[in-house]
């Protein structure tokens, strides 16, 4: 697709719209580049595109922008329920977004991945896996992960490699599917942007409604979500999981003896690396670790590059990221953990006593699941933000844990709470099953803030 003298307008001058109105713009296109936000919130993002001829309109979504408009591409961050969004339907404008665009021009093969969890700790197993073995050029890493490649595009060579995070948010538009796409897994999130289960999980699948049959998918064979999609393969399959995959079935899992292993379709077994050496916390990280073994050996990765990747990796920021022990109480930042289901799979990641800062803003999650597990696992318990009533009451009272509950308005006051209540040997988590919009800008300026915090702790 060409983009010379094109109208293309971009919802969302965020990190995702800036990148897009950046390179259409080099491409021709004329970009208008819209937000809701005024003109004084956005006085950064104008002065980095400076030099482009964008048109701005800000402080609101006015139709009008659709006026001649031949393309609309709104940010991960915009609702497709916006009016202006739903106009330009109506009126038969095509959508698109940024990681359409870049799947529509890479020069080189791209790898996909999406899931409820784990994308980003595997997105950056497989980037590693890629720098330790890929031959024939570079390897990008970015995408939902926080740097948008469609930014690298001009530099991408036929013979690099692309690893790219994909949100729900901009697969619901996508109709391109990498040549190798993983799901991960399913579960509940983001219910108050897809509404409905079905939706979000649709808006997962095109990850690989639009492969070809020299595409590869890579599914989780234990998890239900993941693995009821095998149906929407239109290439080879190959899967992961902690048990041996079925005869016929190629993928990885955790052999008896502690290996990770691959297995051919044929049978043929191969050792990748000893679980000893994965350096990650909790069963997820496992997961995580076979998903990327997977993808890396399916993107035509060597096995060595797969035991490279994961050795003395030790982790990204934001997840399950060790602050500090002080005291003899090591403290936990997994502020990523923006969905309850996070919070569980960080709570099961430690055998140590535990005291768990919950709170932020809640996504209309079901919250029982987390109350039932923090009854059996977290002694003390501290709420913070907007959703702290609402978890209290799912919490409830009865039964012996928590053996404290303590509601905080924001989450400086919860941090000293902890610090009070936490004795040596304990862990100190915050893994908050909410977002951080009640508060703070995203979920890193929340892990950021927590880190400073606790540093600051005397
Ligand atoms: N905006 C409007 N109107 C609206 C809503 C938002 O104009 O109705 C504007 C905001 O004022 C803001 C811009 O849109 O200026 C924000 O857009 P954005 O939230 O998409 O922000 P970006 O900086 O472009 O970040 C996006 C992803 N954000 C989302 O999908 C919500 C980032 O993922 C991603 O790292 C980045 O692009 C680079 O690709 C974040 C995320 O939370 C980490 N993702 C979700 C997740 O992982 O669960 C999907």
């Amino acid at each position: 697709m060409t983009y010379a003298n094109r109208n293309v307008l971009i919802i969302g001058a965020g990190r995702q719209g800036q990148a897009l109105a950046r390179y259409l713009s080099r491409q021709g296109a004329r970009v208008t580049l819209n937000d809701r936000r005024p003109p004084e919130a956005l006085e950064a993002a104008r002065r980095a595109l400076a030099e482009l001829p964008l048109r701005w309109e800000t402080g609101g979504h006015p139709l009008a922008l659709l006026d001649d408009c031949d393309l609309v591409c709104p940010s991960g961050g915009v609702p497709l329920d916006l009016p202006l969004v739903q106009e330009a339907v109506r009126r038969g404008i095509p959508l698109s977004n940024d990681s359409q665009i870049f799947l529509e021009a890479a020069p080189c093969k791209v790898v996909g991945i999406t899931g409820s969890a784990g994308k980003t700790t595997t997105t950056t197993l497989v980037g590693r896996m890629g720098r330790a073995g890929w031959q024939t050029g570079r390897v990008w890493v970015g995408g939902n992960i926080g740097n948008p490649l469609i930014a690298d595009m001009e530099a991408m060579q036929p013979g690099d490699l692309a690893v790219v995070e994909l949100s729900s948010f901009q697969l619901e538009v996508m109709t391109r599917s990498p040549q190798v796409a993983a799901v991960l897994n399913v579960t509940p999130n983001h219910l108050d942007r897809h509404g409905t289960m079905e939706a979000y999980t649709a808006a997962k699948a095109r990850i690989l409604d639009f492969q070809t049959p020299q595409d590869v998918a890579v599914l989780n064979r234990e998890e239900p979500g993941s693995r009821g999609l095998a149906g929407h393969t239109r290439g080879r399959l190959l899967t992961f999981g902690e048990r041996q995959p079925p005869q016929g079935e190629a993928g990885t899992w955790l052999s008896p003896e502690g290996w990770l292993t691959f297995q051919g379709a044929e049978g043929s077994q191969r050792r990748l690396l000893p679980q000893s050496l994965i350096r990650l916390r909790g069963r997820h990280n496992l997961d995580n670790c076979l998903a990327a073994a997977a993808i890396a050996l399916a993107a035509g990765l060597p096995p060595e590059a797969v035991r490279a990747g994961i050795e003395n990796f030790t982790g990204v920021p934001h997840r399950l990221e060790l602050v500090r022990t002080w005291r003899g109480v090591a403290w936990y930042n997994d502020s990523i953990a923006t969905a309850p289901e996070r919070a569980m799979a960080a709570i099961r990641s430690f055998d140590e006593p535990l005291v768990l800062l919950a709170g932020g803003r809640d996504k209309k999650l079901p919250w029982d699941d987390f109350a039932a597990l923090v009854r059996q696992r977290v002694d003390h318990l501290i709420v913070f933000g907007e959703a702290a009533d609402l978890i209290a009451r799912a919490v409830g009272r009865g039964g012996e844990r928590p053996y404290t509950l303590h509601r905080c308005e924001r989450l400086h006051e919860a941090v000293e709470q902890a610090a009070a209540v936490a004795e040596a040997g304990d862990v100190v988590l915050l893994s908050p099953g909410g977002t951080s919009f009640d508060e703070f800008r995203d979920f890193a300026e929340r892990g950021e803030k927590f880190r400073a915090w606790v540093q600051a702790l005397a």
